[in-house]
């Protein structure tokens, strides 16, 4: 058991941790770019608006969603990155093919978190089509990108804590 964990720990993801000298990987899929590239956006954003130096964050691009998961394994395994933010869009069509790039990424940036014990968020929006993914690239329903980089910026004070 970790010697530092706290009894009756009271550690809540409301308050946001110091960011200014964490390091941030982003990884970008290029299918539906005017989607991700927008994610992006909002990602990259948020992390500057809560405190990250832009020479701190580092972005890669991967040609779609199934490779996310090598894109994020290849930043989450150096040490000196502390969360990877990985962004993508899958449009339902109308063959498999949706299912099974979704259900890859989902477990493959899942395994890299559990494999490295660092966050690893999986900011893939999976909508039905191309104006349910407008809504949520910074239109009604806000920028996903940004959301994505809450969650990570919230795991690290986790791992703090
Ligand atoms: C092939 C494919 C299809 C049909 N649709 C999408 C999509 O909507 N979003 C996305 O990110 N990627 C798509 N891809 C590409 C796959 O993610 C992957 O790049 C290829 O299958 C090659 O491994």
């Amino acid at each position: 058991m970790a010697s530092n964990l706290k009894n009756l720990s009271s550690y809540s993801t409301h308050k946001l941790p110091d960011i200014s000298g964490k390091k941030f990987g982003i990884v970008v899929s290029e299918w539906n770019d005017s989607i991700t590239e927008a994610l992006y956006s909002g990602a990259l954003d948020t992390l500057l608006r809560h405190g990250a130096k832009k020479e701190n964050l580092y972005r890669y691009d991967v040609p779609g969603s199934f490779e996310l998961t090598l894109g994020a394994q290849y930043l989450a395994q150096e040490e000196e990155i502390d969360a990877v933010i990985c962004l993508g869009c899958v449009i339902q069509g109308e063959t498999r093919h949706f299912d099974f790039i979704c259900d890859a990424v989902a477990h493959g940036i899942t395994e890299v978190g559990m494999k490295y014990n660092k966050p690893v968020i999986f900011g893939v929006l999976t909508p039905d089509n191309q104006q349910q993914a407008l809504d949520r690239a910074g239109g009604k329903h806000g920028n996903k990108g940004d959301e994505a980089a809450i969650t990570a910026i919230k795991m690290l004070g986790f791992f703090q804590s």
